[in-house]
């Protein structure tokens, strides 16, 4: 045994820094509470301190830190959406992502693999066309391949004619990625801590508190006490609707589950990300070996997270039917986390109206890689009042102006 370790086992108090203080006990007030210690309600709450000098917010999450959808997703990062505001949007992001670790002071493992989505119909391929056309248009690097480069970069790939649903093509786009994604909670919570942001775990939030006519927010009621409030941002993914209903809000989501799961780890042979929609698969190789997969989310609205032998099988059959060499491989592990789903698969950003009511929400199956544009531009709604220029089209009264933002063809599998 390490002589270190022997000497920890020992010790009274365990020596090692924290990476975040213990939860304080719950002020009476604070300037602004963000709902939600996910990625977005941690990154936001770092900004709010590192860009604007806000320092008196508190994070509380009803379980731990980073244990939601950020604990449960497969960490693709890629700009290669297909409308104008979602590629400038994710864009943004991507250039926030290459240097998150140096920001943080932690190792995110931001690992640039070339991301392919695979076309197997005419009319895919023209949507991939499309995607192309745009992104190279906003300075995104993505371009239609065909089979021979494909199996180029993917050797392992069957390429045949002969198969049910043959590749014709596919979009590439070499700068996607994946992450740790705990590593960037913990990042985003341990900095926005050192500039004096509190973190509450196991602090579940009841109720939003308002004025008696119900048109502004004055603090949230926990399973803590009551908190008063100047300003409250939700950042609670799958539980978006729960959150506005609390202030009378009703969104226009639908909360379904999306599942996924790891295999036994394998030496290194998939280096770019592959997503089939048609075949409604997905598949990276993360830095352990394992093969991270999954595929369209439950054909149900729930609020469960039960893993199920439906969407196994069917991810496996597909999955051979492009890597037919993995069929003696073993899954490790499954699990579920809750989509919240928008109409035209863009989010919902920005002030509501309910006056000092803030939403980050609609993230769907698509939220991660957002992660780090969605603290800036949070934070900036929230220092100043007014919507960051990017999210404006994310509005929530888009749905009221018919004035949607359709990513249907880029919200990567099928829905
Ligand atoms: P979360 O990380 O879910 O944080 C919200 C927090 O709010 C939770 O910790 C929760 O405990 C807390 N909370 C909820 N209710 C309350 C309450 N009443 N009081 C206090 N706290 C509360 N996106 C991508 O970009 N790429 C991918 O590859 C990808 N893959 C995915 C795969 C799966 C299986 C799933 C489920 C999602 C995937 N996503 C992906 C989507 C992505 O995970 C989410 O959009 C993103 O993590 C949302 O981050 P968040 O911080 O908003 O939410
Ligand atoms: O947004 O790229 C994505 C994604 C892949 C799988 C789930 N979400």
């Amino acid at each position: 045994m390490p002589f270190g370790l022997l000497k920890y086992g020992f010790a009274r108090s365990y020596p090692a820094k924290r990476l975040f203080p213990v939860r304080p006990p719950l002020k009476e007030g604070y300037d602004v509470v963000i709902i939600g210690g996910g990625g977005h309600g941690l990154a936001a709450a770092y900004h709010l301190a590192h860009d604007h000098g806000i320092t008196d917010v508190a994070v509380l999450d009803k379980g731990y830190l980073g244990g939601g959808n950020t604990a449960r997703n497969t960490t693709i990062v890629r700009a290669n959406y297909l409308t104008p505001e979602g590629v400038s949007f994710y864009a943004e992001s991507m250039k926030l992502w290459r240097d998150l670790s140096v920001r943080l002071g932690f190792n995110i493992l931001y690992a640039q693999r070339g991301h392919l989505t695979l076309a197997h119909t005419d009319a895919s391929v023209r949507t991939m066309r499309w995607r192309a056309e745009v992104n190279k248009h906003l300075d995104v690097d993505s371009e239609l391949i065909w089979p021979e480069e494909i199996g180029r970069l993917v050797p392992s790939m069957d390429l045949s004619r002969t198969v049910r649903y043959p590749v014709l093509a596919a979009l590439y786009h070499p700068p996607g990625a994946i992450a740790r994604h705990d590593a960037v909670a913990w990042g985003y919570a341990a900095r926005a801590a050192d500039k004096g942001v509190e973190l509450h775990p196991e602090t579940e939030v009841t109720a939003l508190l308002t004025t008696p006519d119900g048109s502004r927010v004055t603090g949230v009621e926990t399973t803590r006490g009551p908190v008063r409030a100047n300003r409250v941002l939700q950042a609670v993914a799958g539980s978006s609707s729960l959150i506005a209903g609390m202030a009378g809000l009703r969104l226009p989501i639908r909360s379904i589950p999306l599942q996924a799961c790891v295999s036994q780890p394998l030496k290194p042979f998939l280096d770019p990300i592959i997503v089939s929609g048609s075949l409604h698969t997905y598949v990276s190789q993360s830095a352990r070996g394992e093969l991270v997969m999954g595929g369209a989310t439950d054909p149900y609205p729930l609020y469960g997270t039960r893993s199920t032998l439906d969407f196994k099988e069917g991810l496996m059959g597909h999955m051979l039917e492009l890597f037919p060499g993995l069929s003696e491989v073993r899954i490790l592990r499954q699990w579920a986390g809750i989509a919240d789903m928008t109409p035209d698969f863009s989010p919902i950003m920005g002030p509501t109206p309910v006056e000092g009511l803030y939403i980050d929400a609609g993230w769907g199956t698509w939220g991660f890689k957002a992660t780090p544009i969605c603290g800036v531009t949070m934070a900036h709604t929230l220092a100043t009042g007014e919507a960051h220029p990017l999210i404006r089209s994310f509005a929530l009264q888009r749905f009221r102006a018919f004035d949607q933002v359709g990513e249907k063809g880029a919200a990567s599998v099928g829905h």
